[in-house]
This record gives structure tokens, C-alpha cells and sequence, in this order.
């Protein structure tokens, strides 16, 4: 008799890519995971991860409005037997989509239990079966972490709140995630502050606050060492939401911290476009920004919506902004321990499941056009060259005499006052460079 497995997605079978002139909503149009460009697989290249807490927990409530997500596997509970079920769930979305990585934050899995010790076997039990599903599926973690902002306990923070009781809870729960983290062979550790930062100064001792940050991510690193975690520790920067100010506000603020604190060799930064935006730049600067630092780790893939001031957490669409981040991306030589993480959730309104498919779909394929257009303007080599050209003046002469820190405020004074005036300027051809881009797109 043929043993029946219960299918959480019937009538979808693993998707499949058929080409640009497809019409099959459940086919990839440009993301072949087996095509080689570069000598590497697409599928290496952009390292999709799809996010528990989004696609298989996200109900689409929002803040006036109950879920309306249709989940027909949900009881409506947050038992540990719903918890299992998921993670079936979670495996079955992932095979068919052929997204080789995931990501989840400790409570996304496992619900808590009515005291530490219970929480901990409740995450142990589900950590389990989630290895379990890796083994069987071969899809792997890309990066695990804890919820420190949902629970009230965390209502002033977790690190940086005024209860030293709940930064030693904050520190047990996070020693726990990095440890089933490590269990499951994740690539990497991410921290992200939701609730590190403030609503008001009134009430807030930011020196001391931040301190306690430092002390934590310390403790972390330490730990780290200690259970032999090789996987990447990264910060992710959002400048508000939940509070009015996180302290990793942006990519700069967050490697300023990181610098002041001593803790710039042990961690990356990952980098989310919907945050970027929220703090008033661009994916492509905070991105820039990072790897000046060689410190760019991982991207959360997603999109903000500019008329709203709000992380909606939009799947990206869009090929221009997918083009930025594989430019930004391939010039520091592609991901090593990162991924493109599609921390994206689908419209209130895209309420059956399988507009999670349509979703992650459009996602993947509008990061295969991204790169494809990378690697195109790349080869073409005319950017790179123009970029080479406008800082020429640096490569011999006085240029290079300044770069070597050999000319002082006295030797450039002599220079310019036989010279007499400075080299006319080259126009920056914005344009031009603008009507390139759009050549490949
Ligand atoms: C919130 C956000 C988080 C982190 C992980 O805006 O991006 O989901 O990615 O905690
Ligand atoms: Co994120």
C-alpha cells in the first residue's frame, strides 16, 4: 500500500525553471540554480534563505487588523504539536521552492514554556526534528537567532535595558540560540537590537546602556570561542521601530560601535534594504559603506515602500535596486559565509499559500536578473573604467606622493605655489553613467 505523507502545498510540485518566455506562475523565468556564470552556480552565487518568522509564522496581522492569512495546517495554538507540524511545513515549502538555506529566530520555532528550563527543552525538541529535515532535505541554516523583543519582559530592552535581571535572561537565551545555531550548522549568528535603543532621553542612560551592549556581544564572542561556533556573528542596523532609536542605527553607527568597543574582528554586519531606507540611504550606500569596512557579512532581500514610513517588508521586484546589490556584492567578490535572506513577508492582502510561492519566485528571479546584469556591466568593464580614469590624478605625480604619506601640509603648499592653480576637473558624466546602466537593464 502506498504510504500517504501528509502535503501541506498540494496541487504544487517542486518549481521548476522554464525560461524568460514562460507564463507558468510556479516556474522561474531567470533563476536556473545550475546555470554557471562566472565559474560559479547561480545557486552558489546568491544563496537564497527563506525566513520562518515571516513565511511560516507571519499571519498578516497588522496594526489594525487581525491575521488574515489562510494556513489550513495552523489549530490556531502555540503548542509544541503545532511547533512540529512546521517544521514539516517549513521543509516541504523549502524543498519545493529549492531554496538551499533558511533562517529563524529561537521563538519562530519553539514556543516558550512556563519557565526558562521548559522553553529550552521545548527549543531542543523542535531543534531535533529541524536537523532531522536539514539531513533529509540537505537545505541548510543560514543563520539563527533569538527573539529578545517580542516578550514583555523585553519592553525596555534586553542588553541595554534598566533590569540587570533581564539582560541576564537576554544572555541565557542567546548562549541557548548560539548553541542550537551551532548544533544545526548554521553559517551564522545574527543580532538584531529591536528593542536596544530608546522611546525617550528622559528616562535613558545612553552611555550606560550602550556599555551593556558592549558587555553582551563581548560575553557572546567569548562563548563563541569557548563552544568552538565557527559560524559568522553579524549586526543588523535599523534606525527605529519598534523604539524611536536603536543604537545600531545604520551601517556606520554600527561599526563605530563595534570600533569603540573592541569588537570589530568578530563581527559583520547584515544588511537589510527596507532598513537602509528607513534610515535615509540607500541599500547601495549602507552596502558600500560595509565593505570600505570589509565588514559586509550578509543581506536581508526585501524592499521598503518610499511613500511609507515603515518597515513593510516588501518582496523585492525591483531589477535596478537587485542590480546595485549584486554590483556591491560581486566587487567584494561574491558572499562567503552570507546569503540573500528574503526577510519579506507578503501583502495583508496575498493571503493564500501559495502567494509564497509567487512571492519567493519573483524574489529569486529578480536577483538572477540582478546578477546576470552585474556580471554583464562587470565583463563590459566601461563603469569600473571610468571610475579607474576619475581618480587617475592619484595613481602618479603629487597624487601619489599624498597617498604614500609622504607630502606634508608645507610640501603641497610649495607644489601649489609654483603651480598656481589646480588641474581643471573632468565632468563626473552622472548621465551617462545612468543611460550605461540602463543599456544592461
Ligand atoms: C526586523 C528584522 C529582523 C531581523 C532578525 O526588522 O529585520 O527580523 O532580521 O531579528
Ligand atoms: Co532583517
Amino acid at each position: 500500500m502506498k504510504k500517504t505523507t501528509k502535503e501541506f502545498f498540494p496541487g504544487i510540485s517542486k518549481i521548476q525553471y522554464e525560461g524568460p518566455k514562460s507564463k507558468n506562475p510556479l516556474a522561474f523565468k531567470h533563476y536556473n540554480p545550475d546555470e554557471v556564470l562566472d565559474g560559479k552556480t547561480l545557486k552558489d552565487h546568491l544563496r537564497f534563505s527563506v525566513t520562518y518568522w515571516h513565511t511560516i509564522r507571519g499571519q498578516l496581522a497588522d496594526m489594525f487588523g487581525a491575521g488574515t492569512a489562510i494556513r489550513p495546517w495552523e489549530d490556531g495554538t502555540n503548542s509544541l504539536k503545532m511547533a512540529e507540524t512546521r517544521v514539516k511545513v517549513a521543509f516541504e515549502f523549502l524543498e519545493k521552492l529549492g531554496a538551499p538555506f533558511y533562517a529563524f529566530h529561537d521563538r519562530d520555532v519553539a514556543p516558550e514554556g512556563k519557565n526558562l528550563s521548559e522553553t529550552n527543552r521545548n527549543f531542543d525538541r523542535i531543534a531535533g526534528l529541524l536537523a532531522k529535515e536539514q539531513e533529509r532535505t540537505g537545505v541548510k541554516l543560514l543563520w539563527g537567532t533569538a527573539c529578545l523583543f517580542v516578550h514583555p519582559r523585553f519592553a525596555h530592552g534586553a542588553a541595554t535595558s534598566c533590569n540587570a535581571d533581564v539582560f541576564a535572561y537576554a544572555a541565557a537565551q542567546v548562549k541557548k540560540a548560539i548553541e542550537v545555531t551551532h548544533q544545526l550548522k548554521g553559517e551564522g549568528y545574527v543580532f538584531w537590537g529591536g528593542r536596544e535603543g530608546y522611546s525617550t532621553l528622559l528616562n535613558t542612560d545612553l552611555k550606560r546602556e550602550m556599555d551593556h551592549l558592549g558587555k553582551f556581544l563581548h560575553m557572546a564572542a567569548a562563548y563563541k570561542k569557548e563552544i568552538g561556533f565557527k559560524g559568522q556573528f553579524y549586526i543588523e542596523p535599523k534606525p527605529k521601530e519598534p523604539t524611536k532609536h536603536q543604537y545600531d542605527s545604520d551601517a556606520a553607527a554600527c561599526l563605530n560601535f563595534l570600533r569603540e568597543y573592541g569588537l570589530l574582528n568578530d563581527f559583520k554586519l547584515n544588511l537589510e534594504t527596507n532598513h537602509a531606507t528607513l534610515a535615509g540611504h540607500s541599500m547601495q550606500h549602507e552596502m558600500e559603506v560595509a565593505i570600505a569596512a570589509n565588514a559586509l557579512g550578509s543581506i536581508d532581500a526585501n524592499t521598503g515602500d518610499l511613500l511609507l514610513g515603515w518597515d513593510t517588508d516588501q518582496f523585492p521586484t525591483n531589477i535596478y535596486l537587485t542590480t546595485e546589490i549584486m554590483l556591491c556584492i560581486q566587487s567584494m567578490g561574491g558572499f562567503t559565509t552570507g546569503g540573500t535572506n528574503f526577510d519579506a513577508k507578503v501583502r495583508r492582502e496575498s493571503f493564500e499559500p501559495v502567494d509564497l510561492f509567487h512571492a519567493h519566485i519573483g524574489g529569486m528571479d529578480a536577483f538572477a536578473r540582478g546578477l546576470k546584469i552585474a556580471s554583464a556591466i562587470n565583463r563590459d568593464g566601461r563603469l569600473g573604467e571610468f571610475i579607474t580614469q576619475r581618480y587617475s590624478s592619484w595613481d602618479s605625480g603629487i597624487g601619489a606622493k599624498i597617498e604614500s604619506g609622504k607630502a606634508s601640509f608645507k610640501d603641497l603648499e610649495a607644489y601649489m605655489l609654483k603651480k598656481g592653480e589646480a588641474a581643471p576637473n573632468t565632468s563626473g558624466r552622472q548621465e551617462l553613467l545612468e543611460n550605461l546602466m540602463n543599456e544592461f537593464i
